[in-house]
């Protein structure tokens, strides 16, 4: 008999029919709230969950799931994952880095100069006939040279650091940490904020980094400031930064990432500065391909008892 998989949600089609071949596969709906109700009947049976880092794997979940043994995720944050139940209960937890570091800082650098070059708004500007009508748009913001503040300097910062120098921008970093690189580290994240010209955040989620964004943070930016969210919505408070954004006290900004996704603050809609993306930092072909690839090598190596691939618990 194949063992029983629990899939949060799903993988690429050809991942989830590698699945089926080796797991007896039992999916979840989107509707989180049906989760506990359709997983019951199984509940007893599944030794196996693979997710996402958005779906995750809650605590109420894996309560239910007295035989769990392995947390596969596709995705390198693993903040929707109850991290201390699966240590406690000795539950590995298996996540996807590196593999993605080349598109979400792509993502990071177009958000950036989106939101500086106003690129969103120049789309719009050609198709609904305002240039016909108006003229010339106005006046953006020059990104090559400028002074880029990252926040986070870890696989994908670094990544995001060597694209930006190709701007010839200079560097400045606020992390816990000195990481091993060659910019200015700031322990106070204020006062970086206040000598940069961008922000850029790539920390991951959950209690330690909640709020890091805070409304102090935003201020120091300043009204020329622009603001690019490529790790979590939960990292920013975010009606200070909607606040901001709609009195203009900071210049723009680029969020791929948001604190109830897929609900995006109204406000936000409206607003010409501002440049919205569903959360795609990691959302090419390729990329999603090698991470459905890890997902499954993960929990194949686990079934056949050998040492996993990408270990977070
Ligand atoms: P990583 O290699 O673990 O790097 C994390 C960096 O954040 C480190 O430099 C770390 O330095 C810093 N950090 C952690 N906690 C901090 C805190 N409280 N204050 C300041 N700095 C802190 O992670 P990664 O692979 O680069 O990924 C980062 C995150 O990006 C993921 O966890 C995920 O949430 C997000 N992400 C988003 C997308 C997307 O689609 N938008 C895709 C992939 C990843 P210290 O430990 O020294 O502080
Ligand atoms: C994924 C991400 O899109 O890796 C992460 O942490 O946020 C993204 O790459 C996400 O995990 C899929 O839900």
């Amino acid at each position: 008999m194949k063992p029983d998989l629990l899939s949060v949600e799903a993988l690429r089609p050809q991942s989830m029919e590698e699945l089926a071949q080796i797991f007896t596969v039992h999916s979840l709906p989107m509707d989180k709230s049906l989760w506990i109700e359709r997983a019951k009947p199984v509940a007893d049976r599944v030794r196996f969950v693979q997710t996402t880092g958005f779906a995750g794997c809650p605590g109420e979940l894996m309560t239910i799931l007295p035989k769990l043994e392995i947390v596969s995720c596709m995705g390198v944050g693993v903040d929707a994952i109850d991290l201390a139940q699966a240590r406690k209960r000795g539950i590995a937890v298996t996540n996807t880095p590196d593999v993605l570091n080349d598109d979400v800082a792509d993502l990071a650098i177009a958000l950036l100069l989106m939101t500086a070059r106003h690129l969103a708004l120049s789309d719009r500007y050609v198709r609904d006939g305002r240039w016909k009508k108006l003229g010339n748009q106005p006046l953006a913001t020059k990104v090559s040279g400028k002074r880029l503040g990252i926040v986070g300097m870890g696989r994908i910062g670094k990544v995001i650091a060597r694209r930006a120098q190709a701007f010839d921008m200079s560097i400045d970093y606020h992390t816990r940490n000195k990481a091993d690189v060659p910019f200015r580290h700031w322990p106070d994240l204020v006062a970086m904020a206040r000598a940069v010209d961008f922000l850029i955040v790539i920390v991951p989620g959950g209690p330690a980094t909640k709020g890091l964004i805070s409304a102090p943070v935003i201020e120091a930016l300043g009204p020329k400031g622009i603001f690019v969210n490529v790790s979590r919505g939960s990292v920013v408070d975010e009606p200070a930064l909607v606040d901001a954004l709609v009195a203009g006290r900071i210049a723009g900004a680029g969020l791929d990432v948001f604190a109830d996704e897929p609900n995006v603050p109204p406000a936000l809609l409206g607003l010409d500065n501002v440049v919205l993306s569903p959360h795609v930092g990691s959302g090419t072909q390729e990329t999603r391909g090698a991470m459905a690839d890890l997902v499954v090598n993960n929990l194949k190596a686990h079934l056949a008892g050998k040492p996993l691939l990408t270990r977070v618990v």
